[in-house]
This record gives structure tokens, sequence and C-alpha cells, in this order.
């Protein structure tokens, strides 16, 4: 069976990936619909060899027969659009933050917790990039040693701020003033990413709080500090955990290496761990630096890499849209 799917938000850097994403994994694409605001209404992007005309989206947008949809337009286009496009049998895939704390509202991460998608109303989120490849390897070492308390540092690459994040790195570099960022970004370390909330935390501190409790469906202590750093795409986050129960680091290791979409990249003798310039383009997470945090009982640190542009975001969706398929029998997604 072919569906038809739609792409909201089709011209941003996440949108392209969408497309590139599809093309590669060969998804049973019937008819594509490209869709973005009125300012790039009108642009024509090739799919497949087949020239595809970009409409505005709009509140009629979704009349015509459409299976899926992915967003990936912001939290505020999701917001309008993606209720209208559910009321009318869409199932909306949302790369936006606007649903993932909502209640009913699946997130999904595939790796981590498939069997949720079936509990969708029309939309389902895609969680933050930093979050989705933190939970990755987070699965296995909670079921067999219960996380007690994460903390999270990540260094995130500018094209976790699209087109204009990279622009303003590339300028920056030039010497030019930045443009998106409040201050500038070559040379720099910002440790500020989307805006200030009420306890301090900026709002990407807080979603990745947030998302790794509902992802998980448990009630742990995490704690993040996000930073962007000069690189142009992977993010890269150290993470300390605390568990409850003692572990043997070999075997952890291998725990690791049996999570699929994961890989493990961890030979110090050979200097090699995870690197953002190695992941680039990559659909799979990559872990390294596997150690015993030895401040604490039950300690580990490890440090994890993936293409927040792929994983982070366009692979991400698509596999939840891929996961709709597979369990497709039929009926309704
Ligand atoms: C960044 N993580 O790197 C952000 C981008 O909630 O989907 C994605 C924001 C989100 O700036």
């Amino acid at each position: 069976k072919k569906y038809n799917v739609a792409i909201a938000g089709a011209t941003g850097l996440v949108g392209q990936t969408f497309l590139q994403v599809l093309e590669e994994r060969k998804f049973p694409i019937k008819n594509l619909y490209l869709m973005a605001s009125s300012r790039s209404a009108g642009e024509i992007i090739n799919y497949r060899g087949k020239n595809i005309i970009v409409e505005e989206l709009n509140e009629n947008s979704f009349d015509k027969e459409i299976d899926i949809a992915l967003f990936s337009a912001g939290g505020e286009v999701s917001k309008k659009f993606s209720p209208i496009a559910a009321s009318k049998g869409v199932v909306v895939v949302d790369n936006s933050s606007a649903f993932r704390m909502v209640e009913g509202v699946p997130l999904i991460v595939p790796e981590v917790n498939p069997e949720e998608v079936w509990s969708h109303n029309g939309i389902i989120a895609n969680p933050n990039c930093s979050t989705i490849q933190s939970v990755v390897p987070l699965k296995v070492l909670d079921e067999k040693y219960k996380i007690k308390r994460i903390v999270y540092s990540t260094y995130q690459a500018v094209s976790g701020s699209g087109f204009a994040g990279i622009k303003d790195l590339e300028n920056g570099l030039k010497g030019k003033a930045p443009e998106n960022y409040p201050h500038p970004i070559a040379g720099n370390c910002l440790p500020h990413i989307d805006v200030f909330l009420e306890n301090g935390n900026t709002k990407e501190e807080q979603k990745m709080i947030d998302e790794t409790k509902k992802i998980l469906s448990k009630d742990i202590r995490v704690t993040a500090t996000c930073v962007r750093v000069p690189v142009l795409h992977s993010h890269s986050v150290s993470m300390n955990l605390e568990f409850e129960k003692q572990f043997d680091i070999e075997q952890v290791r291998k725990d690791l290496a049996g999570v699929k979409g994961l890989i493990v990249e961890d030979d110090i003798k050979e200097n090699i761990y995870p690197m953002a310039v190695n992941s680039k383009g990559k659909d799979e997470v990559f872990v390294g630096r596997v150690r015993r945090d030895e401040s604490v009982e039950n300690g580990l640190n490890l440090w994890v890499v993936a293409d927040n542009i792929r994983k982070g975001a366009a692979t991400n969706t698509v596999q939840i849209a891929e996961l709709l398929v597979a369990g497709n029998k039929g009926g309704n997604l």
C-alpha cells in the first residue's frame, strides 16, 4: 500500500531533510504534497525526478486525501494547523514542541517506546533533538540498573537553529556580527538555547528534563545545561548517570552494543570516540567514553553524539511514520 503524504515546512532545513530521508528509505508514497508559508509558496522542489510546486499552508490544505503529514514549521504553525489536519483524518507527526507535553499525545523515539504510537488521537510528537539522542542509550540501562539521576551537558550545533544558525556561524567566521544569536557564536560557546524560563533553565534544558521523563515513563531526577557551540552539524551530549543497582562496566558496553540504532565507538587507546564531524549525515546515535563516575556509587559517564537534523529530527519523524505504516493492517493509521 502507498500513502498520500504532506510535508508542512517543506522549504526549511528539516523539511528538506524529510525529503532526503523519505527518498533514501523508500517510504511508500502515492502523492506528495509540499506546504510552506506564503513566503515560500510557488517554489519548485524536485522529488525523485518530479517537480512539485510548494503550496501555501492554509485551513484548506488538508481537504484533499492525505494519510500522513510531517510537520516542521515551528510551534505556532503546528498549534494552528495540526489540529485542523487531524480533524480531517490525517495523522500528523509533529517535529515542533507544541504538543510534546500534552497528555494523550504520544512522544516517540522508535528505539525506546514504539508501542505508544498507537495511542494517538491524530497527532504524534517528535521529541527535541537533544532528547532523542540522549534517550536511545538510556532505555536498556534503566531496565537493567534503574536510573536514579541524570545530568545532561550538551554541546549543540548551530544547525539546531536552522539556516539562520548556520548563517550566523559562517558570517561570524568572516568577522560579521550575529543576526540570529544574541552574541557571536564563532569562537564562542553560548549557555543559552531558546528562551529563559522563570526557574532559570532555558526552554531547551526544560525540554530535555520533561521529555526524558515522558519518553521513559518515569519520574527520574534530571537536570541539564544546554550550550550552543560553533559546530555546524551534530549535537554532542555528556551524560552523567547514577543507578540504583550495581553494574559491571564491560557488561554496560555489551548492553549498549545491543541497542538497535546505537553504535558504540569507544577505544581510547586508538583515540576513538564519537565526534560530531563523523556522525554528520548518519541516522544512528553514537556512544563512547563509557566509564565509571568514581565520585558516586553506581555512577556512569557517557558521551553521545548524533546528527541533530537527521536522527534528531527528520529521520526520527520518518521512523515514526514507518511505524504507522508497518502496523497498519488496512484500516486507518
Ligand atoms: C536546537 N534543539 O538545537 C533545538 C532545535 O524543540 O524541536 C529544536 C527545537 C525543538 O536549537
